[in-house]
């Protein structure tokens, strides 16, 4: 099998792409990247020289140049996890998203199409399409599609365009819809490592709003094997949701890592709530657990714990990318060749 990983140099791509190369060795992996802030081929570090893993620069929204790469590499699978994702990012500047999530999903979907090889395209979408939660209730796959950010609008966008190529032209595609990820190599933008990297430097931990907000959180390994469980067990058209049962508020969290890190609960600032803000999100992912035979691995305390102490053990990880340094790396690994 050979599979294309679009944003494989991502959070969880590179978690992803890890985990093909250790449960498939014998898949060759092509990683298609551009490199965006967010893309960092540090993560993939260990695999260099690995021969069944080829890091290919390049833009989904290159459709001439992905249907190269897909006949050149005969892909007869694409895992596509290449995105914006940051939802403050979406509200700062919305355009972004809409090229690389909406436009840069239907390109790669035609270059799929015509390619012609494709035995299955997985659309790796949000739990964020369905919207906002009240106080009980989880998001089934027949939950109304309710997007509330420019982030989660443009990836219900994606997710439908997905499912229309199936429809319509027959392309063989399954849809998952994941909640909160967290783990290793999580850019220190979203909750959780960035919370850790200012309570290292004992500076003011942003909570938005009351703090009361719920995500329901899954550890990212948990995550990539749904995604090979889908793209391996999943059926044509379908959709599947994919969720931890670790229902936490913000604020918990918040509360968590400090004393994890030792660090006083008076760094917690209060501060001015995210527009659009979506209150609650809780995935039932019973459909996985029966079709897919899905059940994570790692429980949210342990995992929480193990996360926090990966990024305190690895500093100069996240010291680089805070200072932009990491983007030197593909510049001297792999330009100079
Ligand atoms: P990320 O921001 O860490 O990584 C995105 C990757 O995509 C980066 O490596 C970036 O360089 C690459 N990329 C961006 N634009 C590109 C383009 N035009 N062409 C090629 N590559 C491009 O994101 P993540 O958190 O790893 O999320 C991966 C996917 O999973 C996204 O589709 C996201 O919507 C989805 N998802 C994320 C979560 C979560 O909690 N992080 C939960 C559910 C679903
Ligand atoms: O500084 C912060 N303070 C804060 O209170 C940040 C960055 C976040 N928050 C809150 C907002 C959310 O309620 O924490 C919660 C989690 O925020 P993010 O880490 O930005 O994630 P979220 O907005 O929930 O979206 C994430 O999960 C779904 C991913 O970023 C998306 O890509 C994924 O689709």
């Amino acid at each position: 099998m050979n599979v294309l990983v679009t944003g494989g140099c991502g959070f969880i791509g590179s978690n992803l792409v890890r985990y093909l190369r250790r449960t498939r060795p014998d898949w060759k992996v092509v990683n298609l990247d551009a490199l965006t802030y967010a893309g960092n081929l540090e993560n993939l570090i260990d695999l260099e020289g690995d021969p069944g893993h080829l890091f290919v620069r390049g833009d989904i929204l290159d459709q001439a140049f992905v249907e190269r790469l897909m006949r050149e590499h005969a892909i007869d699978a694409v895992m596509h996890l290449a995105a914006e994702s940051h939802v403050d990012r979406s509200i700062l500047g919305p355009e972004a998203f809409v090229q690389t999530n909406v436009l840069g999903t239907q390109r790669l979907l035609e270059a799929s199409r015509k390619h012609g090889g494709i035995r299955r395209f997985l659309m790796v979408s949000t739990d964020e399409v369905y919207g906002s939660l009240g106080p009980t209730g989880a998001f089934t796959e027949t939950s109304p599609l309710q997007p509330s950010s420019p982030y989660s609008a443009s990836k219900t966008s994606a997710d439908l365009l997905a499912l229309a190529w199936h429809h319509t032209f027959g392309l063989d595609v399954v849809v998952t819809r994941c909640s909160n990820n967290y783990g290793r190599y999580q850019f220190p933008e979203k909750l959780i490592p960035l919370m850790v990297v200012n309570a290292l430097h004992d500076k003011p931990l942003p909570v938005y709003g009351d703090g009361a907000n719920v995500r329901d959180w899954l550890h990212v390994e948990d995550h990539c094997q749904a995604l090979l469980l889908a793209l391996e067990k999943g059926r044509a058209g379908e959709v599947y949701n994919i969720g931890g049962g670790a229902e936490r508020k913000n604020i918990e969290i918040v509360k968590a890592i400090l004393a994890l890190v030792g660090k006083p609960e008076s760094l917690i600032r209060f501060v001015k709530d995210r527009p659009g803000h979506d209150r609650r999100y809780a995935i039932d992912p019973s459909k996985s657990r029966a079709e897919l035979g899905w059940t994570p691995a790692h429980t949210f305390e342990r995992g929480l714990e193990e996360t926090v102490r990966w990024y305190v053990d690895h500093r100069d990880w996240w010291q680089r990318v805070m200072s932009g340094a990491y983007r030197d790396y593909f510049d001297t690994q792999y330009r100079a060749r």
